[in-house]
């Protein structure tokens, strides 16, 4: 008697969802392509469930389109991530050979999702601000809005007296960057510990302003890159406007209401296995002070961990040749402030790999205690 197998299923319509289904006849040789970011040319992000596995069987699963993404040399030693629960997340083997992105999985069970980076949900973000809220003391002191009407929130970790240094830290302005998010929940969970002398010091001298997500729209849709105009946010922030780009809008509207001291913008990096962070060295108004700033930063958050590094990073920008529509940039030059964007790895960090989740959302969570440790530390240097 032939048992006939039921066809492979590949489903995407979900929060964050992104695949197009190409042909799933062959389990062998399932080949599928990365739909491009709405109103925009951008692809790289992809996450989609697969059901009616053959348990035990080697599956293989092509991207056929890798090498058109926005950054397709980031593909040489990436690995895929993938989970049977939606919760832990595993790397598989994963080739790319120059034009398709190729890999494969024996599953151990009959259903799979699979993702370019650890998935964070929208679902998972509305109870992290509950829990910044209830239980990290913070305020909920603003409401942005984006393209489709999704909230942006603002939250405030202190009572925003006279003289507090106001600490702003952003993330996700690239909607495939989810590493971001896993930060911000590292962040927020730090802010409950009960007995925590560092954060004692910090929040005495300093308030935070945070804004756990900036691009939900992006996120929701399967973006690498862009809002639901087809807009990089962090190309937007010196003409930023209500209709094209309402997130950065709404937080420069915040940033001139309330200040900014310090400020980070968390990021994901598709090609450099390493935590690094850039700076805003090429502005017309950068300051040796700010350049101090910086290195003590950077200096201080390797000596605290191995998950930072300052030997791997972008190309320094030239004197007065920033690009003054990215954040860190616009932020460092309007408020004369140390201004960084802080990169994790999609793939791991070499420095301190981790064979089985490679970067993930723990050691995302990780990074951020750490980089309120430097802060703390930071609040207390004159500007
Ligand atoms: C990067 S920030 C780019 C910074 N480049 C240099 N050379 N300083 C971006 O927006 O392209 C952040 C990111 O996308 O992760
Ligand atoms: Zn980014």
């Amino acid at each position: 008697m032939t048992v006939t197998q039921t066809p492979l299923k590949i489903s995407a319509d979900f929060d964050s969802g992104n695949i197009e289904v190409l042909d799933a006849s062959n389990p062998s040789n399932v080949r599928l392509a990365i739909r491009p970011d709405t109103n925009s040319p951008h692809l790289q992000w992809f996450h989609f469930k697969v059901e009616h596995l053959d348990v035990g069987q080697k599956h293989a699963f092509s991207l056929t389109n890798a090498s058109q993404s926005s950054y397709n040399r980031a593909w040489n030693g990436y690995q895929a991530v993938a989970s049977y629960d939606h919760e832990h997340w595993f790397r598989v083997p994963t080739t790319f050979d120059g034009t398709a992105l190729n890999f494969s999985l024996a599953p151990t069970e009959s259903q799979v999702y699979f993702a370019y980076f650890e998935p964070y949900s929208r679902a998972r973000h509305d109870w992290l601000i509950e829990q910044a809220i209830n239980k990290a003391g913070t305020e909920l002191i603003a409401i942005g809005k984006s393209v489709e009407g999704r909230d942006i929130q603002l939250l405030r970790k202190g009572d925003g007296a006279v003289g507090k240094r106001k600490v702003w830290i952003i993330a996700q302005q690239h909607p495939g960057e989810h590493m971001a998010e896993w930060f911000m929940e590292g962040l927020i969970e730090r802010l409950q510990e009960k007995h925590d002398p560092v954060m004692a010091q910090l929040l005495a001298a300093a308030d935070l302003y945070l804004v756990p997500h900036m691009n939900p729209d992006g996120s929701f849709h399967g973006h690498l890159r862009t809002n639901a105009k087809g807009k990089d946010l962090n190309r937007a922030w010196q003409d930023s406007s209500r209709e094209l780009s309402p997130e950065v809008f709404f937080v420069q509207q915040q940033m001139e209401k309330y200040g900014v001291d310090l400020f980070l913008d968390i990021h994901g990096d598709e090609e450099i296995p390493y935590v690094f962070a850039a700076a805003c060295e090429g502005n017309p108004g950068y300051t040796p002070h700010q350049q101090q700033l910086e290195e003590h930063f950077r200096r201080r958050l390797s000596e605290i961990t191995q998950d930072f590094q300052t030997r791997y990073g972008y190309p320094r920008s030239n004197p007065g040749q920033a690009n003054m529509n990215l954040a860190c940039n616009s932020v460092g030059e309007r408020f004369q402030c140390l201004a960084l964007t802080l990169e994790m790895p999609f793939k791991d960090n070499d420095d301190a790999p981790d064979v089985v989740t490679g970067w993930s959302g723990k050691r995302s969570k990780q990074l951020a205690k750490d980089v309120l440790t430097t802060v703390s530390e930071m609040v207390s240097v004159p500007r």
